[in-house]
């Protein structure tokens, strides 16, 4: 069985979301990073990083929550939640789940360090309006990339509309207007996904048995 370490509100949600649309039962470990957990040694074995979300099948750790969504979507390919490798589909694909980690969260994650995650002394706030302006302008690249299609690609939910609409969650988590209403549509569609609501409910559920 598939084991996944995570966190609530965290980019581990991306992978029980994942894992909640393929069906596939996991169990689901909860580290409390609040409370330093991602830094004992027996989770820095696993993730060097000492973050979350890493995957566990078998003798294979995995971090780095595209790489575990994507490979979770290919181990199951009746979910059809990623194209067939090698298709024009899978490299558009590839194409939106990279310029997510890349360029949609990395302003909001520079929002994140500097306003909260960070060690005081680390923070800039005066990098703070130059990442919003980033997150708009990696925004609009999106809404011009969807146009009025249901889905990022093609015309089937993937793994890259996991990654995009838990990116914009985030988003309007931080207020931040995505500003296209056809962006805000497509996210909040997917985010009344039933397999979206599971993951909360496990997230909840779980969140009492952190180590
Ligand atoms: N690029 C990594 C980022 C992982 C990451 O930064 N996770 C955050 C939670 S969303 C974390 O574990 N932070 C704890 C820390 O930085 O100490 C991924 O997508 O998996």
């Amino acid at each position: 069985m598939l084991t996944v370490y995570g966190c609530t509100n965290t980019r581990s949600s991306r992978v029980l979301w994942t894992l909640e649309e393929t069906g596939a039962e996991y169990e689901y470990i909860a580290v409390d990073l609040r409370a330093g957990a991602g830094w004992k040694p027996e989770y820095l074995a696993l993730n060097p990083g000492g973050k979350v979300p890493t995957l566990v099948d078998g003798e294979m750790v995995l971090t780095e929550s595209a790489a575990i969504c994507t490979y979770i979507g290919d181990l199951f390919p009746a979910s059809r939640l990623t194209p067939p490798v090698g298709s024009p589909e899978r490299a558009h694909h590839d194409q939106w789940c990279y310029f997510v980690m890349s360029e949609l969260e990395q302003p909001l994650w520079t929002l994140a360090k500097h306003t909260f995650a960070l060690p005081e002394h680390r923070r800039v706030p005066a990098v703070l309006d130059t990442a919003r302006w980033e997150f708009a302008v990696a925004a609009k690249v999106l809404a011009l990339g969807l146009g009025r299609r249901e889905f990022i690609v093609g015309d089937r939910f993937a793994v890259a509309d996991i990654l995009i609409a838990h990116t914009l969650a985030w988003a309007q988590a931080f207020k931040l207007p995505l500003e296209h209403d056809y962006l805000t549509a497509y996210a909040a569609r997917l985010l009344a996904r039933p397999a979206w609501a599971r993951t909360r409910e496990r997230e909840r559920a779980e969140s009492g048995s952190q180590s």
